[in-house]
């Protein structure tokens, strides 16, 4: 079991000059390596390309993960794809990372008639059946509570599968954050909880979020180890998550991980954090940004270089804009969609009102 102490310490691997620790390096293979990299400066290109889309007036909101690559890509590349991934809204890596189409993201943020969630879901609120993501939910906290489910069902099934599951500094203190911990914790459900410690909920600063000295303690409270990591390190991150899902299928029950980390860009695209973000924070954070760490320990590896680099970020981006010309394209989601899905057999009223609908249509009354 965790003690106080060692939640207070920072797993950390990879320092910001890209120097290793070696004792502690995962050693991962160059292929899994290049693949981590190529999701998270992939997904960086992604959000900067969806973020002015919004300032466009193209799609309505957007939520970047600038800064937070490492955290989502370094825990999803430790899972198997059987396992499940329950996230927030700050891990479209983990999407990317999981094998999602760029273009089926970017029509979900459309809501258009691509969009797997029919434009029914706010844009990066995606879920994606083939990579066992479940949906993003717009009520912080929900979606430990819905971990702690699957792992429940899964340890009873016994099948030797983690479910995997994400939220913010701000989100501890819901009352979700309590139940889902409690129930695994006491159900030794195999699931990893991971809080992105990202130093603001909204413009709410982690000081005045909490009177703990980290998120990573509150853990020993529920009987579970927390261990303290580098969200900017994604092979820290990489390992912390292989340990306690290795943990959780020895039916030890579940792990909480603190990812320490930075939002490097607002809350949301309704968002000024000029306002209330001290720029000489921001600079000092952007000097640890993940992608650059990462990309120093990959040259120093001699597996990359600037020309690969460069090429790396001319094909991202293509893809990128050929997914947004594509979306483009594409019509509203049918008006009959607003009335399918729900019911397995549709009830009188929701046909009457299809019935109407479609009426008014006729009349020109709907585009
Ligand atoms: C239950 C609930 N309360 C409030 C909100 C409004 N809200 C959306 S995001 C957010 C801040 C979340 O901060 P944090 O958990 O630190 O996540 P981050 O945005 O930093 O990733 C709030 C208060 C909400 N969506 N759900
Ligand atoms: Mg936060």
């Amino acid at each position: 079991m965790s003690t106080a102490v060692e939640s207070h310490d920072l797993l950390s691997i990879l320092a910001p000059d890209g120097t290793v620790d070696a004792t502690l390096d995962p050693r991962l293979g160059d292929e899994l390596l290049l693949r981590m990299y190529r999701a998270m400066v992939t997904v960086r290109i992604l959000d900067e390309r969806l973020l002015n889309l919004q300032r466009q007036g193209r799609i309505y909101f957007y939520l970047v993960s600038k800064g937070q690559e490492a955290c989502s890509v370094g825990s999803a590349a430790a899972l198997t794809p059987e396992d499940w991934v329950v996230p927030a809204y700050r891990q479209p890596g983990a999407f990317l990372f999981r094998g999602v189409a760029i273009k089926d993201m970017v029509a979900q943020c459309y809501g258009n008639a691509w969009d797997n969630t029919k434009g029914r879901q706010m844009p990066v609120h995606y879920s994606f059946r083939a990579q066992n993501m479940v949906s993003i939910s717009s009520p912080i906290g929900t979606q430990l509570i819905q971990a702690a489910g699957v792992a429940m069902a899964m340890r009873r099934r016994g099948d030797a599968r983690v479910a995997l599951t994400f939220i913010g500094d701000g989100g501890t203190s819901s009352n979700d954050f309590h139940s889902g911990l409690n129930f695994a914790a006491v159900d030794k459900a195999p699931v990893i909880f991971i809080c992105e410690n990202n130093g603001w909920a909204i413009s709410c600063p982690t000081r005045k979020q909490t009177g703990s000295e980290t998120f990573a303690q509150k853990a020993i409270a529920y009987g579970m180890p927390g261990v303290r990591v580098d969200g900017n390190d994604v092979l820290a991150v990489y390992k912390a998550t292989r340990d306690a899902r290795e943990r959780a299928l020895a039916g030890e029950g579940p792990t909480l991980l603190e990812l320490v980390t930075y939002r490097m860009g607002g809350h949301s695209s309704s968002d000024d954090p000029s306002r209330y973000v001290p720029s000489e924070e921001l600079e000092a954070w952007e000097r640890k940004c993940p992608i650059a760490r990462f990309k120093l320990y990959l040259e120093a590896k001699g597996i990359w270089d600037e020309a690969k680099d460069e090429a790396l970020r001319e094909e991202a981006r293509a893809e990128v804009n050929q997914a947004v010309r594509d979306n483009e394209r594409v019509p509203r989601p049918e008006l009959e969609t607003l009335f399918t899905d729900v019911y397995a057999e549709m009830p009188e009223t929701l046909r009457r009102d299809l019935e109407r609908e479609r009426e008014a249509r006729g009349e020109g009354k709907f585009p």
